[in-house]
């Protein structure tokens, strides 16, 4: 817990834009103790009124393909322009590593130096959950100290993909270079997820494979059913490393941004999203209140067994947990 961090003082110092503060609110919502929930719910509670006007953009694809190179070229271009950015990572993986991807320091070491940028690692241990639910916290308390753009990188190990689709208004794909036809181990369903597809690497001995799986994606976009009404996915490609058409992929970014204004779609999605969280969160809490109940994880442990046996079908042996439990 970090007891110096008075609530409503640092909803002020946030509002201010207060780095220090944001990035020790940002690890008060990382804490899984019940106290430190209670209070980082009461600062979201006290900031969210001020939260809500960045453009927040997920970033995925398949380790390698680039994002983060992506993000710091796209970064640096932003802030050049006068815009604060922050980036925040999902990456659930980071509890094998040890440390996550945006954490090693040769990474983003450019855009970190920009006093308009923040990044923040993703923190490591936990599931991908508690990742996601750290991460749209981290996104409000962005918000809320004045970010204009909040990008959200992730790994591409499927799951979390569909959880940063579920939290940003515009979710781009970042692929790379396809070798011959082969068409990338990405699922169909996360194509689908996409507003955007960027092919990067376009450039030097791969710029050739780069402009085949562009043409192979765009063909492809046309019997795709985006999300967003009115929008076909656009596809592009950039090259991170030289800066090309990284501009490009960002005009396509506010363009999906201008056609989701437009109808209320933008309110519509952030509706869902925000119903959906506390839907996730209720059930979280739920489950863990439940495991905290000794009388009920007694018996669950016995019902365990008759379950493991056959002798209790999981479906009473659920039922009969639930019976149990007198919160
Ligand atoms: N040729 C080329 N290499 C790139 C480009 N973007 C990234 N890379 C390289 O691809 C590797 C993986 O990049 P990284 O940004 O860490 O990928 P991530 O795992 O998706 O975040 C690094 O060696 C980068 O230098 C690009 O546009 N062109
Ligand atoms: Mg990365």
């Amino acid at each position: 817990m970090d007891p110096a961090l008075d609530i409503s003082g640092a909803a002020d110092a946030l509002r201010d834009g207060d780095r220090r503060v944001l990035a020790r609110s940002i690890t008060l919502c990382e804490s899984t103790r019940p106290v430190d929930r209670r209070r980082s719910a009461a600062l979201l509670d006290a900031v969210i009124g001020s939260s809500g006007s960045a453009i927040r953009v997920g970033v995925s694809g398949a380790p390698g393909a680039g994002k983060s190179t992506f993000i710091e070229t796209l970064g640096l271009q932003l802030v050049a322009d006068g815009m604060r950015v922050a980036v925040l990572a999902v990456d659930p993986s980071s509890t094998r590593t040890g440390g996550s991807i945006l954490g090693d320091k040769t990474r983003m070491e450019e855009l970190s130096r920009s006093s308009l940028a923040f990044i923040r690692p993703s923190p490591s241990g936990g599931t991908l959950g508690g990742v996601a639910r750290r991460t749209r916290e981290a996104m409000l308390l962005c918000e809320a100290s004045g970010f204009d753009v909040v990008v959200v990188e992730t790994v591409g190990v499927g799951q979390s993909e569909v959880a940063v689709a579920g939290m940003v208004d515009t979710f781009v794909l970042l692929l790379a270079p396809a070798a011959g036809d082969e068409l990338q181990g990405v699922k169909r369903g996360i194509v689908e997820l996409a507003d955007v597809i960027a092919v990067n690497k376009n450039d030097g001995e791969l710029a050739s494979a780069a402009m085949r799986t562009t043409a192979d994606y765009a063909n492809a976009a046309h019997f795709l059913r985006p999300r967003t009404n009115d929008w076909t996915t656009a596809v592009l490609a950039c090259s991170a490393l030289l800066g090309h058409g990284v501009r490009e992929v960002w005009d396509a970014i506010l363009a999906h941004r201008s056609v989701l204004l437009n109808d209320g779609q933008l309110g519509e999605r952030r509706a869902e999203q925000a119903s959906a969280w506390m839907w996730s969160e209720l059930s979280d809490s739920l489950l863990d209140a439940l495991r905290q109940d000794q009388a009920v994880t007694a018996l669950l442990a016995q019902l365990d067994q008759q379950v493991r046996a056959g002798m209790v079908s999981p479906t009473a042996a659920a039922l009969a947990a639930l019976a149990a439990f007198r919160p």
